[in-house]
């Protein structure tokens, strides 16, 4: 029987911590996997309880309804659907009691329509129990034995059904001292069944950059191609961020060096339209040159989405500058870098040197406050609370910013400090975790 796992997955994993996508965002997912050509859906978010955290529990009879009608959806896309479980935090991998519990949570998913599965043992202890130990001596040997037996459980159960792995090192930082010579992975290179795909993020858990060196080191120690796990727009690691930038970073030869590539995107499912539509269209081209044209035709196709309450608009200039400023992890977009120039520019000179760049600054203040009262009037309040707390922060910022230039420009001589009555020192960033980045700001700095 053929596989039903597509020869190159691409698509989306719900791999994230916090709230889970909605039912109904997975199914507007789906719609847009569809029409973008991409062929993948892992359903494996972080805080689904019985993913994770109480994996061993089965779905109640109306979260098995649920689960089985994205499964139907899904599958009428022509959209594969994989089931991830993630035991890691407390398997005991001798214990027959805990495969047994595996296998019936999957043959609950089985029977819900589901042939593709992953296992995860992403960010547990790296550390095996006593009784685990003795019988497999090692983490990579114990994690191949569940995986290897589930893999032919899985074949006797469903014909053509597949497996994906994630590893406890999943990417080149964390292999000890380094991706050629970890002794975990060269073991779970050794011992996973050749059928089963193994998931990679890259050289770091948020790569900025996949070069096709990194894989060939992954691929010479697992003796597979990896399937990218793609965090590049991921933000639940920090949700001050919000990422629309292009799918950059990878070259043009990733895709034929790996096994498959999955997007692991933003928590904030309506924000994923650039980054999905992005991602698919490198896929089509996958060429440096048109990364931005790409992006511009996804803003643009986006852009439709935000129906707004006459008189109000928003033009696809506003949005794409609101789109540099929520970027990539690494880098703010070429909007956002000018307006930062610009005003770098205005504090390090006089206002007598200001000549045309206070104007370009202000007139990228004003897009900004402009769009910001527009998404007020959005008609998708789904898409305006996606965005809300991102676009918020930056129109107080820019507020603020704005204020100074002002103030500056009407006063050049003043010896004064700037003041403004509305704005209250200890408000800005005062929470405090912002007061520890400060003090871990100078621990890096090695200030101890
Ligand atoms: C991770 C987690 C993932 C999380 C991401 C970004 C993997 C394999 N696991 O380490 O769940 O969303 O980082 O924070 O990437």
């Amino acid at each position: 029987m053929k596989s039903c796992m597509p020869d190159y997955p691409t698509g989306v994993i719900e791999g994230f911590y916090g709230k889970p996508w909605t039912d109904t965002e997975r199914f507007m997912l789906f719609d847009w996997l569809q029409t973008c050509g991409l062929n993948t859906y892992i359903y494996a978010p972080k805080d689904d309880l019985k993913h994770r955290a109480a994996w061993r529990e089965l779905y109640s009879a109306s979260e098995s309804k649920t689960i089985s009608s994205l499964i139907r959806a899904s599958n009428k896309r022509g959209i594969s659907f994989s089931y991830a479980i993630a035991p890691g935090l407390d398997m005991r991998f001798s214990a027959d009691s805990d495969l047994d519990a595996l296998r019936n949570k999957l043959a609950q998913v089985i029977k819900m329509g589901c042939r593709s599965f992953a296992l995860l043992f992403d960010d547990i202890p790296a550390r095996l129990a006593p009784n685990d130990r003795k019988r497999f001596g090692s983490q990579a040997s114990a994690q191949a034995a569940t995986a290897n037996s589930l893999c032919e459980w899985l074949g006797r159960q469903a014909a053509g059904s597949t497996l994906f792995f994630c590893p406890t090192v999943y990417c080149g930082a964390m292999a000890r001292p380094n991706v050629s010579h970890s002794e975990y992975l060269r073991e779970l290179g050794d011992k996973l069944h050749p059928a089963i795909k193994v998931f990679w993020t890259g050289p770091d858990i948020i790569s900025g950059e996949i070069p096709v060196d990194s894989i060939r080191e992954f691929r010479s120690v697992l003796r597979r191609r990896p399937v990218i796990w793609d965090n590049l727009y991921a933000n639940d690691y920090d949700m001050r961020r919000l990422h629309t930038g292009p799918y950059a970073g990878r070259p043009p030869s990733l895709k034929a060096e790996t096994n498959g590539i999955l997007l692991n995107p933003n928590c904030q499912f309506h924000a994923n339209f650039v980054p999905v539509h992005s991602f698919a269209s490198w896929l089509r081209a996958p060429a440096r040159t048109s990364l931005q044209p790409a992006r511009n035709r996804a803003i643009r196709t986006w852009l439709a989405q935000f129906q707004i309450r006459q008189p109000h608009k928003i033009s696809f200039k506003a949005l794409r500058l609101f789109c540099d400023f929520l970027y990539l992890p690494t880098s703010p977009g070429p909007g956002a870098t000018q307006y930062l120039h610009d005003l770098q520019m205005l504090l390090r000179t006089p206002p007598s040197h200001w000549a045309g760049r206070y104007e370009r600054f202000q007139r990228t203040s004003r897009l900004i406050l402009t769009l910001f009262d527009s998404l007020l009037h959005i008609q998708n309040r789904d898409l305006l609370h996606a965005l809300y707390a991102h676009a918020w922060e930056l129109k107080e910022r820019v507020l603020l910013v704005q204020a100074w230039a002002n103030w500056r420009k009407a006063n050049p001589d003043t010896t004064e400090k700037f003041a403004p009555a509305e704005f209250s020192p200890a408000l800005l960033r005062g929470s405090t975790c912002a007061e520890l980045d400060r003090v871990i700001a100078e621990i890096l700095a090695g200030s101890q």
